[in-house]
């Protein structure tokens, strides 16, 4: 039995499998978790690191496609749903059924809990659609990563899923040399942030480091 709200979406989904839209239109990474409690380490914020939606939408300037038949002005989205894979495994099914017929090239999942079966169970339905499966606490990270033999899933280590993100662009890059710029360009951002750092931190020396940058 599927309750009304999720089998819409289900239906949803299905529908846009059915659409001929250009993929430059359609969101080009998936993101699913298993819980909207899972948001925070997801897409960062609410007292968490940053997660892949700041990736994303902070660093590699996608947007968040949130109308499938109305793609946003950036050429390069992401779309994010909540699917549990024990409370709603039907639609879990779905969308990871879909996801390639709906142009999707990579999906992020992420879920807790020490049955986090949403990463692996997304993997093994949306083959040969890559799945990047984000552990959401530590304790979830057998339970994503513990794949049979033909069964593949890649998986960054527990809450990174600001990493999931990057992996996610890398593979889109291979095909995109826009991306490549941006994640090469993101790269050089973090080692300029190091340089300045280690400057300040040799000239202004420890108690002045402090004072400058512990105080602001
Ligand atoms: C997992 O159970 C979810 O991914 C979440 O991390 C955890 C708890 O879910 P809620 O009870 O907060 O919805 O399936």
């Amino acid at each position: 039995m599927t309750v009304d709200s999720v089998q819409s979406l289900i239906d949803q989904l299905h529908e846009e499998a059915e659409m001929d839209i250009p993929e430059s239109e359609t969101p080009d990474i998936g993101i699913v978790m298993g819980s909207d409690s899972d948001l925070a380490t997801m897409a960062g914020g609410n007292g968490k690191r940053p997660g892949a939606y700041a990736a994303l939408a902070d660093e590699l300037d996608f947007e968040e496609q949130t109308d499938y038949t109305d793609a946003p002005d950036a050429r390069y989205s992401f779309e994010t749903f909540v699917c549990s894979a024990h409370r709603t495994p039907d639609l879990m099914y779905a969308y990871a059924e879909t996801a390639e017929a709906r142009g999707i090239d990579v999906i992020i999942a992420g879920a807790g809990g020490k049955s986090a079966d949403l990463p692996n169970m997304t993997a093994s339905v949306a083959y040969p659609l890559p799945v990047i499966g984000v552990p959401v606490q530590e304790k979830s990270v057998d339970s994503v990563i513990g794949m049979p033999q033909g069964a593949p899933i890649t998986a960054v280590d527990a809450g990174k899923s600001f990493n999931a993100a990057l992996t996610a662009v890398q593979m889109l890059a291979r095909e995109h040399d826009e991306l490549r710029e941006r994640l090469v360009a993101y790269h050089e951002g973090l080692q300029t942030e190091v340089g300045d750092v280690s400057r300040d931190l040799h000239e202004l020396g420890t108690p002045g480091f402090k004072t400058a940058y512990w105080d602001e």
